[in-house]
């Protein structure tokens, strides 16, 4: 690892630039998700590597919206687990959702490399080698556990690509996609979208979930109420144009 000084102005995102090659190195991150964080750098630069007031709503409503659910799930890829394992482990444990495994470059070998990664970091049942399950796509993203995504009310996907998410939102689950890039497939498709990084979306979220844990339904189900999830890509779009004329 390439020794980055706290007090280097972009320090956090050096430091997920480091987690995400440490990630390819260990094996639990595809090379194609070294390109996937290029993207995600972009617009996190262009938003101003901050949490833009729409994105927190959105986190607020997804946290309510978990701690509602039956069987909420979190997804989990190669650069989550690299960038965000622990907080993962954490949101999934605060909010009771299961944490599942699902990739796009998928080998089996890499699934349990993720679980064994997950495990470190405390968490004690991750979802996804079984692969019991098919959702209606022609790809790898297709396998999923009976037990987890395909039977979730409630599915987190945080960096996603696109058709899977289309597929479980004609599924008729609640799907909240973490995405940069307002523009994308996924964050058009997504049930409710949040624009910010998945460090800053999940550190965030734990704190919310933490806050109303001792909430009633009636409570959470007022935060969660009625939310449309063009409005959120319109004003990360707005925040995106306002930051380029303040240049
Ligand atoms: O581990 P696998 O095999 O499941 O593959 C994972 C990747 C991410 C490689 C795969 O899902 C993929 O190719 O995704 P895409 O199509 O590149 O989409 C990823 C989206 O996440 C893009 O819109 C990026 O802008 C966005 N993104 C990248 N890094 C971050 C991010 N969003 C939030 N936080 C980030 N750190």
């Amino acid at each position: 690892m390439t020794g980055i000084p706290k007090t280097h102005p972009r320090y956090h995102s050096l430091i997920a630039r480091e987690n995400i090659v440490e990630g390819v190195n260990k094996g639990i991150t595809s090379m194609q998700g070294l390109v996937a964080q290029g993207r995600g750098e972009c617009f996190d630069y262009l938003l101003g590597e901050r949490t833009v007031p729409s994105a927190l709503l959105a986190e607020k409503i997804t946290s309510a919206l978990l701690l509602l659910a039956d069987r909420p799930v979190i997804s989990v890829n190669g650069n989550t687990s690299a960038l965000v394992p622990e907080k993962m482990v954490e949101l999934a444990s605060v909010t009771g959702a299961s944490l599942e495994v699902n990739l796009f470059h998928r080998t089996e070998e890499r699934v349990s490399r993720i679980i064994s990664h997950l495990e470190s970091f405390g968490a004690t049942r991750v979802l996804g080698a079984r692969g019991d399950g098919r959702l209606d796509l022609e790809h790898a993203r297709a396998i999923v556990d009976q037990e987890g995504i395909y039977s979730a009310d409630v599915v987190l996907v945080p960096l996603e690509d696109g058709d899977r998410c289309q597929k479980l939102v004609e599924m008729g689950k609640t799907v909240i996609a973490i995405d940069l890039n307002p523009f994308s497939r996924t964050s058009k498709t997504a049930t409710l979208t949040i624009v910010d990084n998945v460090s800053r979306a999940m550190a965030n979220m734990i704190s919310y979930s933490q806050q109303f844990e001792k909430y009633s339904q009636e409570e959470l189900e007022e935060i969660a109420d009625h939310f449309d999830n063009s409005t959120f890509l319109s004003e990360a779009v707005g925040e995106l144009m306002e930051n380029l004329k303040n240049q």
